[in-house]
């Protein structure tokens, strides 16, 4: 049984306790390797570790910082497959979604980062004739890092590259469900000449090991992804202590087609956005609204295709639909199918376990669901399921959809549908969400600000605002 271990002032290490957790292959429903249940003991060490590498790190020139980050992107390149493989046996996901998005996004991740910091420049002004005001900025010091299991390794590079970048050194906590690709990572950063304790991997549970990241002393800056429970969880010990705090939350997304929409794209694109990684992706719209003229003709043809949707296992090319990440996260979607007929909804498509042939015949596998009937106020359509089950409705006018579009606690991402500029303009203007696409889903580019806003998340990652992020910045004025 392979046993997972931290990585610890650049080296593999066990956790202070000899205590390890079963870490599931969902697919099979089985227990494949071991992952360290660290505590305290092992974050302090990592704290310490990340302290005495962090002047160094901070005064290295940012060329040579970049250049040992790209090497990492170089690794993560070479070791695509393997990654990818060991990404789909972690999380349940088509192994051909890890080596088509995941990895690859991964190695982005370093590279822009790797890069970005090479020409982030920071502000001056001039104060008339009588001085000149300029802001400095330093890597603030240990930052911590945790992430979240849909997204395992690409969400893990999209924390740490900025901090590296940035100068900062780092105590990073991946998902206890999906650990396995941030320890190949730790393997290829120690190939690839990262020094000792610039990057330190303490893998645990939440409220163990993360909660000791949290509650450090001597960690300035938190970034955090996952869901809003935990969040607020975070924020309450994070806050008291002053310390900067990014949080990347849960979303109820809204996915809004005009009857004047290109149909052939919405629909194709919005199966995509509802199902990919089996709806794993906080920003799939999870919530579809389509204006009435179409809504039939929407419903019928979204309901065809999503039947043609293969749930299968993970590692054949047919395959579209993996398993979810835990039996836990499979009965929790179930049951919010359920609640979903309680409260009146029609199941058109699936709602129910898939139990496959051979190898994964004890995975966690769920039909992708389609559900109308609702109204927008009701559980399901408020509360995030995260798995692969949508709701569709019909509206009437523009006010309407904005209204149930803004009608959550979220406010993540949206989607919009139409051919009509002003309409897009118009109403993505009103739309309470951090990112909105128009004609498309999950088209990034890595400089934009992301994030959501209300109980989706506080503070932007991307870009600059990533990279300011994991700096401290102080005003300097001097007099001429
Ligand atoms: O989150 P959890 P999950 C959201 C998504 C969903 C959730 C799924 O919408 O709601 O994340 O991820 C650690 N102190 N997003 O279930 O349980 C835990 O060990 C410190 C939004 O994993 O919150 C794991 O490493 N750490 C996002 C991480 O927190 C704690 C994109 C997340 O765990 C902790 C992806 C504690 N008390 C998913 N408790 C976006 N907005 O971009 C748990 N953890």
């Amino acid at each position: 049984m392979q046993k997972i271990l931290n990585y610890i002032n650049g080296e593999l290490v066990g956790p202070a306790s000899g205590k390890f957790l079963d870490n599931y292959n969902p697919a099979e429903g089985k227990v494949y390797s071991q992952v360290p249940d660290s505590d305290a003991a092992d974050v302090n060490s990592a704290v310490d570790a990340a302290q005495q590498a962090f002047e160094a790190w901070a005064a290295m020139p940012v060329e040579k910082r970049s250049a040992i980050l790209q090497k990492i992107a170089d690794l993560v390149d070479r070791d695509l497959d393997k990654l990818a493989l060991a990404e789909s046996v972690d999380q349940g996901k088509p192994v051909k979604l890890a080596k088509a998005v995941d990895i690859p996004r991964a190695s982005s991740n370093m590279r822009f980062f790797a890069t970005g910091a090479i020409h982030f420049a920071s502000e001056a002004h001039v104060t008339g004739t009588e001085a000149v005001n300029y802001t400095l900025r330093t890597p603030i010091g240990v930052a911590g890092c945790i992430s979240p299991w849909n997204l395992p390794l690409y969400l893990f590079t999209w924390k740490i590259a900025p901090a590296l970048a940035a100068g900062c050194t780092v105590v990073a906590k991946p998902s206890e469900l999906t650990p396995m690709t941030a320890f190949l990572f730790s393997q290829l950063c120690m190939e690839a000449g990262l020094p000792k304790g610039v990057l330190n991997i303490v893998h645990g549970l939440g409220p163990r090991a993360g909660q000791a990241i949290i509650e450090h002393p001597e960690i300035p800056a938190i970034s955090f992804t996952g869901g809003t429970v935990t969040g607020r969880k975070i924020a309450a010990t994070a806050a008291p202590m002053f310390k900067k705090l990014s949080l990347e939350l849960g979303g109820k997304n809204p996915n809004i087609v005009f009857a004047d929409c290109d149909f052939e794209q919405a629909v194709r694109t919005s199966v995509q956005s509802s199902f990919s990684n089996q709806g794993e992706i906080c920003l799939c719209g999870s919530r579809i609204f389509v204006e009435r003229s179409l809504y039939e003709r929407f419903v019928h043809e979204f309901v065809n295709m999503t039947k043609q949707l293969v749930v299968g296992d993970p590692q054949e090319e047919k395959t579209r639909i993996g398993a979810l990440v835990s039996e836990a996260h499979m009965n929790k979607v179930l049951s919010y199918i359920a609640l979903a007929q309680q409260e009146g909804g029609k199941v058109l498509t699936g709602g129910k376990r898939v139990i496959l042939q051979g190898r994964c015949a004890n995975g966690y596998f769920v039909e992708p669901t389609v559900i109308t009937g609702l109204n927008a106020t009701c559980s399901t359509n408020q509360e995030e399921i995260f798995g692969p089950v949508v709701t569709i409705m019909p509206f009437d006018t523009e006010d309407e959809v904005i209204g149930y579009a803004n009608g959550t606690p979220y406010g993540l991402s949206a989607t919009l549908w139409t051919e009509n500029l002003k309409c897009a303009h118009r109403v993505a203007a009103q739309l309470k969400s951090g990112i909105i696409w128009v004609n498309c889903w999950l088209f990034r580019d890595l400089r934009t600000p992301f994030g959501g806003m209300k109980q989706s998340g506080v503070g932007r990652e991307g870009g600059w605002e990533a990279l300011r992020f994991f700096t401290e910045a102080k005003n300097v004025c001097v007099k001429l």
